[in-house]
């Protein structure tokens, strides 16, 4: 079934409540932490208090002898275990091999960032365990340490293997060209900026449990994860050299994870392994302020980007230099978000005829960071948006007009830095936001504000990512050692419900709902006799995970390819049963019919001929009615899309309030619209909450984390922003059997450079030129004194 005729099925396009809401709104959900399994203890990790530091002794015969201590396992008891994997390398460019230094499960004599994990210590409850975990005697010399990519090169170093911690350099497009076009150009902008660091905080922290069965030899391990297969093959494949059948992992309710939960964390290393050593099931919780100092980071770049034009604001090429922090190690995806996830992002909605960027990727002595909400792209469309409202300032042209001078209006395009856009109308996007923004009612409320000594500002921001993270071909061209795909099976029983079994995990997308949209469509059944089975490799065929807005586009498009194939099948049934030609049977709203006749048979009733065969013509069909199938894309998908913000700032304080902000996105065509607002709303609220007050800070000498809490690091609520106005643009994705294109990080994506040019916008006046994420009042009061000096 082609893309077109999908979109028109029923439930294609309803506001369908989403089937998962009862469980989580009544408290009947199943997280991690409510896993309860027989003679199960608990572990707590003892974390390094030090930046860098040699340990010089691990006294542990105290905390053991305490009551209720089962073991407490150092570095010593885990030697001999393989450190986390790095899965998507990276090629250099300059031909030195990228250094991918040893990541243990426990520190082997040395530890790199405040969290680093030390020992851990199982105890009957948890209780035992934390005063045991206190216990437990450390001795460090305290090593220099550094937090900036900027200090990376002359300081201490952190691995043997990396003596300046410089890990990799990597470069995309053609620099001599580059270079020529900027000798040639009427006009150059250049814009120096910081992409702060974030911590990811889901709702759930991180949570686990090893569990060993000794009779089968069998490892469970339930973790609030979301890529149970990845996980699992990373585990035995690379760390613990364990046969991968004999290893399920369960990712039951996952409260939130932003992709911070995709990585291998070496927590759930050693529960796995530690369970078969003590015959026991260990459970651990991860404490926010643990939370905060170990799970993978997100963001912190620096760069400095410029953009050569012509006499008429026409681009002609950009040039981008971009320092990454990769923290202490290489997390999981690390390598591949600074990478072929961001720079291959950096020509945005634009023509822009050469690219050249280059990254420089640095270990410091801070948590790894890794791919957050985004991943890559909203680092490119910061960077970008900001240089191009820039452009439009200096040129006098204003935000749009710059914007719509050097849009792409024809598709497919083929940009400089290695993706081909299919499909998107991004003049219409930006078009629809300017009405729904009403910018031309702007110039009176700014005066409003001055009237009342506010000063009022707009900020565009046209993103585009790439999405539906998959393509083998692609990754593997740009250098990545995998590619991804995904897996669904379609069970359809003997009763005409449906199970689906899909590699995608729902970690609060409401896939539970979207995909039953998407088969009770195709087979024109109730939603209702639809269930969604996902998060658990004892159950699941295969899967690669949620991240990258790949779950419709990827995980549903596996879906129906399996459809497909039970179609197929179907049809022969339905041809036996109504002694009809295969050809000649068609499928629609649930019926097949024989063309030109008035025969038909209902789904429910080839259902039931499957399994329950009568005269079946066992030579030709096999019974049953189940297909799986794995779904690789030949491409990304492109959603793309204007996001217009109106802030007003009070100049006295620096506090900024964001009065207005509309978000038209092109996300192809769309299963379920509430839950695509949702992830829209969600998105934007987090990608604001980066650019108005989340922040992440490391002291500099020390190396210690400065906002490890609740109380230093501020999260965006609901009163600190407007209704947003949201519209919807559709061009379909033109390789995916849906036409859908993700939606899960475009929020996140398009609105923090939007918020500071609004910023920027408002304070123009005030002589500020110049200003980075988050405009916490401090920070604006600041620009606005040093403008003023
Ligand atoms: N959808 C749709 N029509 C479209 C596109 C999507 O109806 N054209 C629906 C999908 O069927 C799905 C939801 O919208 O129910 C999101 O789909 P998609 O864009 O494919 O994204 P994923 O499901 O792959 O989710 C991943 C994405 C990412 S990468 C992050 S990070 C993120 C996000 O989703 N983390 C989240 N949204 C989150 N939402 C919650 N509540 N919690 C997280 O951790």
């Amino acid at each position: 079934m082609g893309a077109s005729d999908f979109s028109k099925l029923p439930h294609i396009g309803e506001a369908l409540q989403r089937k998962e809401d009862l469980r989580f709104l009544t408290g009947a959900g199943n997280y991690t932490d409510d896993v309860h399994l027989a003679h199960q203890a608990h572990a707590v990790f003892v974390r390094s208090p030090h930046a860098h530091a040699t340990i010089t002794g691990i006294e542990t015969a105290k905390a053991a002898a305490m009551p209720g201590v089962v073991r407490i396992f150092t570095g010593k008891d885990v030697e001999k275990i393989g450190g986390l994997p790095c899965g998507w390398l990276i090629t250099s460019s300059d031909g030195q091999p990228m250094k991918e230094p040893p990541h243990p499960i426990l520190a082997q004599g040395k530890v790199r960032y405040v969290g680093d994990h030390v020992a851990m210590v199982v105890a009957e409850t948890l209780e035992q365990a934390k005063n045991a975990a206190e216990a437990v005697e450390v001795g460090y010399d305290v090593l220099p340490a550094v937090t900036k990519v900027s200090d990376a090169a002359k300081a201490t170093a952190l691995h043997d293997i990396a003596p300046d911690n410089h890990c990799y350099k990597w470069a995309i497009g053609d620099k001599a060209q580059v270079d020529a076009a900027f000798a040639n150009a009427a006009h150059v902008t250049k814009l120096d900026l910081t992409n702060n660091r974030l911590v990811p905080n889901a709702m759930e922290p991180r949570a686990a449990i090893g569990s060993y069965n000794r009779a089968s030899d069998e490892y469970t391990l339930y973790v609030s994860n979301q890529n149970p297969h990845v996980e699992r093959l990373l585990m035995t494949a690379f760390v613990l050299g364990l046969p991968e059948h004999k290893v399920r992992v369960i990712a039951p309710d996952v409260g939130g994870g932003f992709g911070s939960k995709i990585y291998l964390y070496a927590e759930d290393v050693c529960l796995t392994w530690a369970a078969k050593q003590l015959n026991r099931n260990i459970k651990w919780n991860c404490e926010r302020g643990e939370a905060f100092l170990s799970d993978a980071h997100g963001r912190d770049h620096v760069s400095h980007a410029e953009m050569a034009m012509d006499k008429d604001g026409k681009f002609l090429a950009m040039r981008v230099h971009t320092d990454a922090n990769l923290g202490a190690y290489l997390s999981t995806f690390s390598t591949a978000v600074p990478t072929i996830l961001y720079a291959t992002l950096l020509a945005g909605q634009y023509t822009c005829p050469q690219i050249y960027v280059e990254v420089d990727a640095w270990f410091t002595n801070t948590a790894p960071v890794d791919a957050y909400r985004g991943a890559g792209r909203p680092e490119a469309t910061y960077l970008l948006e900001r240089l191009v409202s820039r452009c439009g300032w200096e040129l006098g042209l204003g935000q749009d007009e710059i914007r719509k001078r050097n849009f792409i209006n024809q598709w497919p395009y083929q940009t400089p830095v290695a993706l081909q856009y299919d499909t998107g109308d991004y003049l219409q996007c930006l078009t629809r936001a300017q009405e729904l923004a009403d910018v031309a009612g702007f110039a009176a409320r700014r005066a409003a504000s001055e009237a009342k000594g506010l000063k009022r500002g707009i900020g565009y921001s046209s993103y585009i990512e790439a999405c539906g993270i998959a393509p083998s071909n692609i990754a593997g061209a740009l250098g990545a050692r995998a590619g991804l795909f995904e897996c669904g099976e379609v069970r359809v029983h003997p009763t005409g419900s449906v199970t689906v079994f899909t590699g995608s995990h729902s970690h609060g997308q409401g896939h539970e709902t979207t995909f039953a949209q998407v088969v009770a469509a195709r087979l024109g059944i109730p939603v209702e006799n639809v269930d969604v089975v996902h998060g658990d490799t004892g159950r699941v065929p295969f899967g690669m995970g949620t991240y990258g807005s790949r779950s419709i586009s990827v995980g549903g498009a596996a879906i129906m390819k399996a459809l497909d194939k039970i179609e197929t099948k179907a049809k022969k049934i339905a041809a036996h049963l109504m002694e009809a030609s295969d050809a000649d049977i068609e499928f629609a709203n649930g019926e097949f019919t024989v063309k030109g006749t008035d025969k038909k048979i209902p789904f429910g009733q080839v259902a039931l001929t499957a399994y329950v065969p009568h005269n079946y013509p066992l030579d030709k069909l096999e019974p049953g009615l189940n297909e799986t199938a794995f779904y690789d894309p030949t491409n990304f998908t492109f959603p793309a899309g204007t996001y217009i913000c109106e802030v007003e700032v009070d100049p006295a304080t620096g506090v900024v309030r964001v009065d207005r902000f509309s978000a038209v996105d092109d996300f192809g065509t769309i299963i379920n619209p509430m839950i695509v607002e949702g992830q829209v709303h969600g998105g934007i609220v987090q990608g604001l909450g980066q650019a108005l007050m989340e922040n992440c800070v490391y002291d500099e000498s020390t190396g210690q984390l400065l906002t490890g809490s609740f109380m230093d690091y501020a999260m965006p609520r609901a009163d600190d922003f407007p209704q947003f106005k949201l519209d919807t643009v559709c061009t379909p994705c033109t390789h995916n059997p849906l036409g859908t294109k993700g939606c899960g990080e475009a929020g996140a994506i398009g609105s923090p450079p939007a918020l500071i040019n609004a910023v920027l916008d408002a304070l123009a006046p005030l002589g500020v030129k110049d200003f980075d994420m988050p405009a916490s009042p401090a920070r604006v009061w600041a620009a606005i004194q040093s403008a003023k000096a």
